[in-house]
């Protein structure tokens, strides 16, 4: 049987779970779906051994709800995922949204009927569902790529992506362990396993810029110390370069050669993301400005591992790629774990992985490095992975997939050209985790799609499209601001680089939280110009 819904939203995690909450709270009859078996999305199947916020648990933390906010207590400054995912059931039970969600249930298939203005939307249970709005909150990494090497099955152990981690976890006493993959994710695995594992070899491609955490438990003083900068939190982080709570705190020619290090200095010394997104602009920007920041942190990371060799493997050196052009991943105690007597870090770079075997991983020049247990931190579709994977026809029979398997575009990241009725929140070209605390972005971007559907509800309004000139307008737009950084140069997921054959474009919008959400604003006020609404007849005429 077909069930009839106002929307449908696609997706459990922090996007879906307010999205759910404001559609109903708008009086809309609408449910959400999840391929998971419980709420979390991004924090339910990430459970590799280590998974943690490098944002801190203060900013992470939904703001539209202040007694929501204050009821919830962190016990460290940079939460793991357990904690996480007893946060998002917590908010889960307190707006009551488990009665309208299902789970364990993917969805296969979406089709625009133009005759009606609707979605019909088929799942992984063979439910079928035809909505008016197709929201989709399915993550800007949630598309694993999963089968990254031939072989991999022939492997005789367990192998797995990170984001398909076992639940019941694994027990590596005794075990030889292979990791693929020194990402954000893979820094989290190795510099916590390294001390379980008998030996644990690190197969390293490009060196990576790291920034070390420092990460206190949080007694009552320290949490209600947090919780009392509500106002201000909530009043800042939405209106900052990046959603956090800080925000570049420097101009480079205005200091001092000393006065630039005592700045660099003090925001390390931080042990956030700050050096990254909080003191120094101009390093996105000015190719000097970069090589200066990228050789304070070379610096810091070699003292630590002092190995020449090691160095070479894991530091990226002068004319490699700058600091913070793709994402710098938090750590503790990461490269001393390479200084064990059983962690060998296997450089990739020349010498490339080509296959899995049964004994493990095999390299281009025959060596076959013997394992028990393959971790592949190999990372994901990001972006338009987790809609591509979908089939998705819009209108005038036109794929999603398709579309951006030629050219990723959007409109404002929310909606896309051809496809009436789908919003889209963490999609290409909005900001997101690549340059934006997820959760204010991922709030802002919700917030702005239930206001989009209030307003098409209360004008009697049955469709709304991005114009082909509008998706144009933004397209130049994001372009010109991603063109004008130096991220758009360093391949990574970022902007695609990360698989081939994926079209190239800076995933994440590079203007600013704040300037983009202004941008979203003048659109509203400017009666959706980049869009057009309209009517059932009109739309079936069109
Ligand atoms: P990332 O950041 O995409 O990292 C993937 C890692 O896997 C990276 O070190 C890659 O090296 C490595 N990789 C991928 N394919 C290969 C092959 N074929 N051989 C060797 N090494 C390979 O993914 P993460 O999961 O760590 O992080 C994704 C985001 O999730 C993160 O930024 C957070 O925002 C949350 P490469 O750099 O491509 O040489």
């Amino acid at each position: 049987m077909t069930k009839r819904l106002d929307a449908l939203v696609v997706g459990a995690g922090v996007a879906g779970l307010y999205q759910l909450h404001q559609l109903r709270e708008l009086g809309l009859n609408v449910e959400a779906c999840d391929a998971a078996s419980d709420v979390g999305g991004t924090w339910y199947w990430n459970r590799y051994p280590g998974a943690k916020f490098d944002s801190e648990g203060f900013i992470y933390q939904y703001l539209f709800d202040e007694k929501l906010y204050k009821d919830w207590t962190w016990s460290e400054r940079f939460p793991s995922q357990p904690e996480i995912e007893r946060w998002l059931h917590y908010v889960t039970d307190r707006l009551d949204l488990r009665k309208d969600i299902t789970f364990d249930t993917a969805v296969t298939k979406a089709t625009y009927n133009e005759s009606t203005c609707r979605w019909t939307v088929e799942t992984s249970k063979g439910d079928v569902i035809d909505t008016r709005f197709f929201v989709s909150c399915t993550g800007m990494l949630s598309a694993p790529l999963e089968d990254r090497f031939p072989g991999q099955s022939s492997f005789k152990g367990p192998i797995f992506h990170t984001a398909r981690y076992p639940k019941e976890g694994m027990d590596y006493t005794g075990k030889r362990v292979g990791v693929i993959g020194t990402g954000a994710t893979g820094i989290q695995v190795i510099q916590t396993i390294a001390s379980q594992v008998d030996q644990l070899k690190v197969f390293v491609r490009t060196p990576q810029y790291v920034l070390p955490m420092t990460n206190p438990k949080l007694g009552p003083k320290e949490a209600n110390a947090y919780k009392a900068r509500f106002d201000a939190v909530a009043g800042n982080a939405p209106h900052t370069f990046c959603g956090f709570d800080y925000d570049f705190s420097h101009v480079w020619a205005d200091l001092s050669p000393e006065e630039r290090t005592a700045a660099l200095e003090d925001a390390y010394q931080h042990g956030s993301l700050k050096l990254w997104l909080g003191v120094f602009a101009e390093m996105f920007f000015d190719e000097d400005v970069n090589a200066e920041v990228s050789s304070f942190v070379r610096a810091k990371m070699e003292a630590r591992l002092k190995d020449r060799k090691l160095i070479d493997v894991l530091v990226p050196q002068e004319g490699d790629y700058g600091f913070g052009t793709h994402r710098v991943p938090l750590e503790s105690n990461y490269l001393e774990a390479y200084l064990r007597d059983n962690v060998e870090a296997v450089g990739v770079r020349n010498n490339p992985i080509t296959e899995i075997v049964p004994e493990g991983v095999k390299l281009a020049d025959g060596t076959v490095h013997e394992v028990d247990v393959i971790v592949m931190a190999v990372g994901f579709d990001a972006g338009s992975g987790a809609l591509s994977r979908i089939d998705i026809t819009g209108r005038d029979g036109m794929k999603l997939g398709e579309e951006w398997s030629k050219e990723i575009r959007t409109t404002l990241g929310m909606q896309k050209y051809g496809f009436p009725n789908l919003f889209m929140t963490g999609a290409p070209l909005a900001p997101s985790a690549a340059l934006c605390n997820m959760t204010t972005c991922l709030q802002q971007q919700t917030e702005w799609i239930t206001e989009c559907i209030a307003e098409l509800v209360k004008n009697g309004h049955d469709a709304i499209e991005p114009t082909l000139d509008g998706e144009d307008t933004w397209v130049r737009h994001h372009d010109e601001v991603a063109n004008a950084t130096l991220l758009s140069k360093t391949d990574s997921w970022y902007n695609g680089g990360n698989i081939e054959g994926k079209p190239k474009r800076l995933l994440s919008y590079a203007g600013g939280v704040g300037t983009y959400r202004q941008k979203c604003e003048e659109v509203v006020q400017e009666g959706y110009s980049l869009f057009r609404m309209s009517k059932l007849e009109e739309s079936a005429l069109a």
